[in-house]
């Protein structure tokens, strides 16, 4: 296969079907080069002593590890000067990072988890960076969190890093997934996938089984048919897997199938669910249904949900065709 670079991609891809502007072309350079360096942060661990708490907390509430702050500020000052952006919002900034006025302003805004999987940080297991793209609505400077608050469906672009046994870089703009890993000695992208495609049928889910008790009766009810195997109602045996890190689940749904599960839990029940809208299920979202696949709340579209709130969550079933209709048909069947 001949060495395709992410540089050259994009130039062909805007060469051949002309839906990369420069804006978008040098923001996915900017944001991939990001996540190179921080794929060499990670690649450190404790020999950069950047493992551990950064002893502070998140918008979420949650314990900050060294290397969530770090990869936070990567991304903002790889992108804060570069024109092709109105601002940015992060899982671990509470409001929006506006551009700063020592900088042109661009039409995009861009959502991050800037490490996503951060109780496997210290653990050695992979983890990621997840990236939404928006197009800045309003014109003129002014830019507000509710010029964020567009549905899933308006994206222009998403994708994310892993960093595990390779260092991989996933991306949708709207016209298939295609996938670029890091060759270490020459620091590139190099294009590895130029149409993953996910299987409609999978024996595979993932799901934090330990949470079982505190699910609604529809995910219990689809849970239970996959563990009764081939004398169950599915007629099939299925396996399991739980990475704890959703870029890690992901990447595998995208590459050999799947389902993932992070359902409502009734400890917490005005919470619709655990993860994030905006920087999580909705790049994902998008990978997955440009890949074949679909993304629910277990009811409607991830990608139709209109946001409310910056840090909003959301329940997610994704992956599998097949697998995310069997579980909204047991929800559908429960109203
Ligand atoms: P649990 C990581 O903290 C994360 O946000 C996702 O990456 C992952 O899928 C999920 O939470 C894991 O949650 O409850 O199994 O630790």
């Amino acid at each position: 296969m001949k060495r395709v670079s992410l540089t050259r991609y994009l130039v062909e891809q805007q060469r051949e079907h002309g839906h990369i502007p420069p804006q978008l072309r040098l923001l996915i350079e900017v944001v991939a080069r990001a996540c190179k360096q921080i794929a060499i942060a990670v690649n450190k661990g404790a020999l950069g002593e950047l493992l551990g708490s950064a002893h502070s907390e998140n918008v979420q509430g949650e314990v900050q590890k060294k290397l969530d702050v770090i990869s936070n500020e990567v991304l903002i000052e790889a992108n804060e000067w570069g024109g092709h952006l109105a601002a940015m919002a992060s899982e671990e900034m509470d409001t929006i990072h506006v551009v700063p006025n020592r900088y042109p302003q661009g039409e995009y805004l861009l959502l991050y988890d800037p490490l996503d999987g951060s109780s496997n940080i210290d653990v050695n297991v992979s983890i990621g960076t997840i990236f939404s793209v928006l197009r800045k609505v309003g014109h003129g400077r002014g830019v507000s969190e509710e010029d964020f608050l567009q549905p899933g469906k308006q994206q222009a672009a998403a994708g994310y890093c892993v960093y595990g046994p390779q260092t991989t870089l996933v991306l949708t703009l709207g016209d298939g997934v295609v996938l670029f890993t890091l060759d270490r000695e020459t620091g590139s992208w190099v294009l590895t996938e130029s149409d993953l495609r996910i299987p409609e049928e999978t024996r595979e889910f993932a799901i934090n089984a330990s949470n079982q008790r505190h699910w609604a009766q529809p995910v219990r009810r689809y849970i239970d048919e996959c563990l009764a195997g081939k004398d169950g109602p599915r007629a099939k045996d299925f396996n399991m897997r739980w990475v704890g890190s959703m870029v890690a689940d992901v990447h595998r749904i995208l590459s050999r199938g799947g389902v993932f599960l992070y359902p409502w839990d009734s400890r917490e029940p005005e919470k619709p669910g655990k993860l994030r809208l905006m920087y999580e299920a909705n790049p994902m979202a998008f990978l997955v249904e440009q890949a074949g696949g679909l993304a629910t709340d277990g009811r409607q579209r991830i990608l139709d949900i209109v946001p409310t709130k910056l840090h909003e969550r959301v329940s997610v079933v994704l992956g599998s065709r097949a697998e995310v209709q069997r579980v909204t048909e047991l929800h559908q069947a429960e109203q």
